[in-house]
């Protein structure tokens, strides 16, 4: 038998393609984009579309398994391995809870520590059944800041929400910035809008310290020096506000400081700015110029940016350029970080907090996501003495990454990983749990990078003993003996849980209609629509104000920053490791430790037909700064900072600008001597949102002595 199932990508993605999957006799055969889908169009990026490989891959974890070896990189991967003992469902879920109720005992509930972040986005499995569970137990709670939380606080300064323009309209624009924007890479189902938009003499122009796909094929490519961007922004705004390019009506309508914003951006013209950013004063004038006369110019900012010590404060800077110049008011205009503020699900409804309360009379600590070396070295009072890791690696994406290491490594410790792989981070686990694909289950999808809803259906029945995240926490608290009714809730049940929130976008979505069309677009027209282009017209979020800031308008002056001790306006501090910035003595050369355009952070790198496409282990180097260094292309060198070393191959080309240098993330399991680009990375925070700070490190390179 035949059928074809709808599924949409969970993937930590902004694109959320609708899938469709063929399955013959219960097995999946196919898979590709939904044609219909006014985003996906039918195509899905290369990693995607050779998912069936990684579904079917012979080395998914199967089986619950329990740990035999001692705890370390490069443990075994296979039933077959001596590292690991195939165990039932049962014996796992007896073990893991008898070891929470003795620390709960001994230690307090905080001593546990949940972590999970991207490995799925679907709603449900992200952050539903779980949440309930850790706040059941009261647990200590995860800060989940190690994306998007700097750039979210900026964004939200600005308007309060996280809404932006509709990726539909990019083809309308006559002018796009890509800034911090790997569209190529990162976010493809763009392009063909920009593509459309070009063929109609649209320009794109992209900010970005990397020469990526995007910049290469751009029209004008404008390298910056990392972490420089608000005073980009800043002096961007100083020609604008200079020349009158801005647009007093706007302004006065919808904006809240715009004379404070005046006074602040005279302390950037574009001389000074052009010494931080490495862009030519005349660059920064032109571009200016355009971008306040070419009309509309949308500009797509993504969260490289801020992935800076200074990306909070970058991210405002860049967002409040549209709302000077107007652009919010017309079809192709604006900007867009994030769309995932339309959706607003009941997520206290599938999350339920208050169970925290209840277990610990007040709300548990936070850990955040980023310092996790930090809390498994030094946190006390209790000291962590359980982590249970699911969708997530960080063993492979969390910064400090010898930190990390030492942390995983306590004995004393208790560590569970729910997993489709063994990956870096089941190196260090006692208790392997087998995690199904979105293949294997069930969930209701949002985005955020578009404007539509879907639910993505079960293709397939779970491979060996593999179970959702939904449905071992279930389980897990069944054996805990929380008997609230909440644990006992069906998936169907959940879903109409999630859609039932208020949200006046949401009228008139529910579930059955969901399961008829797969995919939805929020309801902006205030009237359930089934012609998707009709309501794409409609959706300008912010051309009459509609900000939900304290003040209702766009704040150009924010009383919550000042509050908190950071600029009102805006202003550019260099982050420390970097060339203006206070540990600039301490190592020459900043670094990118850069996404791969064909993996997803660290998954995918074990998929071999995925992995053909990448080149890993490489170090990016211009050639002024491999000259004196006597370093030639393919050269094994060293990078190393205070934190630690990697052994990398030097790739001397002209990717990167003189002082940047760039690698990428892969799992350390892969890597010839068990190393992660991680290692150099900072657990330093960002100025706002706690956020992680990848793109803010300082490293030396050397020819390699183990050559
Ligand atoms: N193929 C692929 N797609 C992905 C991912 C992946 O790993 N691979 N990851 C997913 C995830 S988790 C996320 S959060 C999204 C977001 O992904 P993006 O926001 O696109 O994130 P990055 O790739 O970190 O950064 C984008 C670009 O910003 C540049 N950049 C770095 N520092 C600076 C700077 O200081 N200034 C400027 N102007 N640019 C800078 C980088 O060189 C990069 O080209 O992508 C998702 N999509
Ligand atoms: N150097 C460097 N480090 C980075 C970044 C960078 O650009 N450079 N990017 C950062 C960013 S933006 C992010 S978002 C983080 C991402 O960090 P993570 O969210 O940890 O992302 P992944 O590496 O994709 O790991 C997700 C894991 O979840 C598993 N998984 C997938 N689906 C499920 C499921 O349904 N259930 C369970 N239990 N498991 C599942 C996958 O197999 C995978 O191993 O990395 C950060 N780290
Ligand atoms: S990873 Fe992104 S582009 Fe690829 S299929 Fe998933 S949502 Fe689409
Ligand atoms: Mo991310």
């Amino acid at each position: 038998m035949k059928q074809t199932v709808h599924a949409a990508c969970p993937h930590d993605c902004p694109d959320a393609c609708a899938v469709l999957i063929t399955v013959e006799n219960g097995r999946a055969t196919k898979i590709q984009g939904d044609p219909e889908h006014p985003v996906t169009r039918g195509f899905l990026c290369a990693k995607v579309a050779k998912y069936l490989d990684r579904v079917y891959s012979p080395d998914r974890v199967l089986y619950p398994m329990r740990r035999l070896a001692s705890k370390g990189a490069g443990t075994g991967s296979g039933p077959q391995n001596a590292a690991w003992q195939r165990i039932s469902w049962d014996e796992a879920l007896e073990e893991i809870t008898a070891r929470f109720h003795q620390i709960v005992q001994e230690f307090g509930s905080e001593a546990i520590l949940p972590y999970s972040f991207g490995g799925t986005l679907g709603t449900l499995n992200s952050g539903s059944m779980d949440r309930r569970f850790f706040h059941r137990m009261g647990a200590s709670q995860l800060e989940r800041t190690i994306c998007s939380s700097a750039g979210e606080a900026g964004l939200e300064s600005v308007l309060g929400v996280k809404l932006g323009t509709d990726p539909e309209h990019f083809r309308r624009s006559r002018y796009i910035i890509a800034w911090a924007s790997n569209i190529h890479g990162n976010n493809v189902h763009l392009w063909p809008f920009i593509t459309e938009a070009r063929r109609n003499g649209a320009k794109l122009v992209v900010i970005d310290p990397y020469r990526t796909r995007t910049a290469a094929c751009a029209d004008w490519y404008l390298p910056i020096n990392p972490g420089t961007d608000a005073a980009l922004a800043l002096g961007v705004m100083h020609v604008i506000i200079a020349e009158n390019l801005h647009d007093p009506d706007y302004i006065a309508r919808y904006t809240l400081g715009f004379e404070h914003l005046r006074e602040k951006v005279k302390e950037y013209p574009p001389e000074r700015v052009a010494q931080w950013t490495g862009i030519p004063a005349a660059d920064i004038r032109r571009l200016a110029r355009e971008y306040a006369t070419i009309r509309p110019a949308a500009i797509r900012l993504n969260y490289g940016v801020q992935r800076s010590q200074s990306g909070g404060m970058a991210t405002r800077a860049i967002v409040m350029l549209p709302c000077t110049t107007g652009s919010w008011k017309e079809l192709g205009g604006g900007l867009q970080l994030s769309t995932s503020g339309a959706f607003g699900l009941n997520s206290q409804g599938l999350k339920r907090p208050d169970l925290m309360n209840a277990a610990l009379g007040r709300t548990a600590r936070v850990v955040n996501m980023v310092e996790l070396g930090k809390a498994l070295n030094h946190l006390s009072d209790p000291p962590i003495q359980a982590l249970f890791v699911y969708g997530s690696n960080p063993a492979a994406v969390c910064p400090n990454h010898n930190e990390v290491i030492r942390g995983l490594q306590r004995p004393d410790l208790f560590t569970v990983v729910h997993e489709q792989f063994f990956t870096d981070t089941t190196d260090y686990a006692d208790i392997v749990l087998p995690a199904t694909t979105f293949f294997e289950h069930r969930d209701l999808q949002t985005a955020y990078g578009h404007y539509y809803l879907q639910i993505s259906d079960q293709a397939i029945e779970p491979l060996g003993e593999c179970r959702s995240n939904v449905e071992v926490f279930r389980s897990l608290a069944e054996k805990m003996g929380f008997e609230e009714e909440c644990f006992q809730q069906t998936i169907d049940e959940m879903m109409d849980l999630a859609l039932k929130s208020g949200n006046p976008w949401l009228d008139g979505i529910d579930r059955d209609w969901l399961q008829k069309k797969s995919w939805v677009r929020l309801n902006f027209a205030g009237a359930r629509t089934d012609d998707a282009s009709q309501s794409a017209k409609e959706f300008l979020p912010f051309a009459k104000g509609g900000f939900r800031t304290p003040s209702g308008r766009a704040e150009l002056y924010s009383e919550t920053l000042r509050a908190q001790g950071l600029d009102p306006v805006a202003n550019f501090d260099p982050p420390e490791e970097s060339r203006h910035g206070t540990r600039r003595q301490a190592w020459p050369l900043e670094l990118l430790a850069r996404k791969s355009d064909n993996f997803l952070n660290s998954s995918f790198c074990n998929v071999s037909s995925v992995a053909e496409l990448e080149q890993p282990g490489i170090l990016e180097i211009h050639p002024a700064d491999a000259e004196p260094r006597r370093i030639q292309d393919g050269c094994p060198v060293r990078v190393f900072n205070h934190r630690g070393a990697v052994e990398l191959l030097a790739k001397v080309n002209g990717a990167v600008q003189p002082g940047v240098v760039a690698a990428r993330l892969n799992w350390a399991r892969l890597s010839k001597n068990s190393q992660s680009i991680n290692t150099l990375t900072s657990e330093k925070l960002s100025d706002m949102g706690n956020s992680a700070t990848f793109y803010s490190v300082l490293v030396e390179v050397e020819l390699s002595q183990q050559a």
